[in-house]
């Protein structure tokens, strides 16, 4: 008899956890988040109040700012974090709620995509090989001529065979247009042509693909380069934004490779891809908080409705939980 109730009871408590679990990933005022779309670990929260349930002790801090730094968010950045978590909390306060709003103000502001009406708006895109740049266009696209704006692509990675077709592909997909070169054709023609096509064809968006390279790799950063001077020519204004897709598992090297890019070509945004594999999420921190550069994109899988608008509250209560 009391093994039957030892083991009804241990069941209840295994269906408890998982219901309580579900709910953790989901507060209530959120956007309901899609699939993955919450950084991994279902949120900090339960361990950061887990370390102050003791009251606020020198050790709880310290612990704190380790767990933000393994949760990849930079240690300059968990440092400033827990400084101004400290000022807001005394003894018995809840410092996952003001490491929430902590996160939340950190990641705010200027986090819209700037696209201007009535103009063409130019998005030059780079970053690293495989980091899901044209990927992330494709949904980009997708959004935008869902949204009613008319789109064009320039494939101005002419350097791997698959890349126009891929290109294609995608421009099938959103509705988009799509200029390209054959493979071997200098990436800055591309772009050119991509400026005086949307042009002649009232386009209110272009956005270029670039290819692959390591940030390291100087002529190959320099040829980013004149692909931006070229655009800047071309269209008579620099891009209105240059966006950096940057792959969330990359953690603190993501921050070396956004330090290069944004040397280079002056990044203004970052659009933080694959969000829905192992990434922890705090590379978001480290970014703004290194390099003064926004998140403005989230890519939460491969398919064409896989990335959201950046939303800082919504990031840091996944985030926090
Ligand atoms: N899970 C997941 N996969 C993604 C995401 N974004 C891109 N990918 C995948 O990552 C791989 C590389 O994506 P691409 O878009 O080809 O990357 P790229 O930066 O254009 O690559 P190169 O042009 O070779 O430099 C593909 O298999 C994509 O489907 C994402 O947000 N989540
Ligand atoms: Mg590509």
């Amino acid at each position: 008899m009391i093994i039957v109730l030892v083991i009804v009871l241990v069941l209840l408590a295994i269906v408890a956890f998982f219901l309580l679990r579900g709910r953790s990933s989901a507060p209530s005022g959120a956007p309901a988040p899609r699939r993955g779309a919450a950084p991994a670990g279902d949120g900090i929260g339960g361990k950061v109040r887990n370390l102050f349930a003791g009251g606020a002790t020198a050790d709880a801090w310290t612990e704190l700012e380790d767990l933000l730094i393994r949760a990849d968010v930079g240690p300059k950045g968990a440092e400033d974090l827990v400084t101004r978590v400290k000022s807001r909390v005394s003894s018995g306060g809840d410092a996952a709620q003001a490491l929430r709003e902590e996160v939340e103000a950190v990641l705010g502001g200027d986090v819209d995509l700037n696209i201007s009406d009535g103009e063409l708006s130019v998005v030059m895109v780079v970053g690293v090989n495989g980091s899901g740049k044209t990927t992330t266009i494709g949904k980009l696209a997708k959004r935008l001529v869902d949204s009613g704006l008319s789109v064009t692509l320039a494939g101005s990675d002419t350097f791997r065979a698959a890349a126009g077709e891929q290109l294609d592909i995608w421009a099938d997909r959103s509705g988009a247009h799509i200029v390209k070169q054959t493979r071997g054709a200098d990436p800055a023609s591309v772009a050119f042509d991509g400026v005086k096509s949307a042009q002649a064809r009232g386009s209110d968006v272009l956005i270029v693909d670039t290819a692959g390279r390591l940030h390291t790799r100087t002529p190959l950063m320099d040829e980013l380069e004149k692909v931006k001077r070229v655009l800047a020519k071309a269209a008579g204004r620099d891009p209105q934004e240059v966006l950096l897709v940057l792959d969330a598992s990359t953690g603190q090297n993501g921050i070396s490779q956004a330090r290069a890019f944004t040397d280079a070509v002056g990044v203004t945004g970052v659009a933080l891809t694959k969000l829905d594999g192992t990434a922890k999420g705090g590379i978001v921190l480290a970014v703004r908080e290194e390099l003064g550069v926004p998140v403005k994109l989230v890519g939460t899988g491969e398919g064409a409705g896989d990335l959201e608008l950046f939303d800082a509250k919504a990031f840091a209560e996944r985030m926090i939980g």
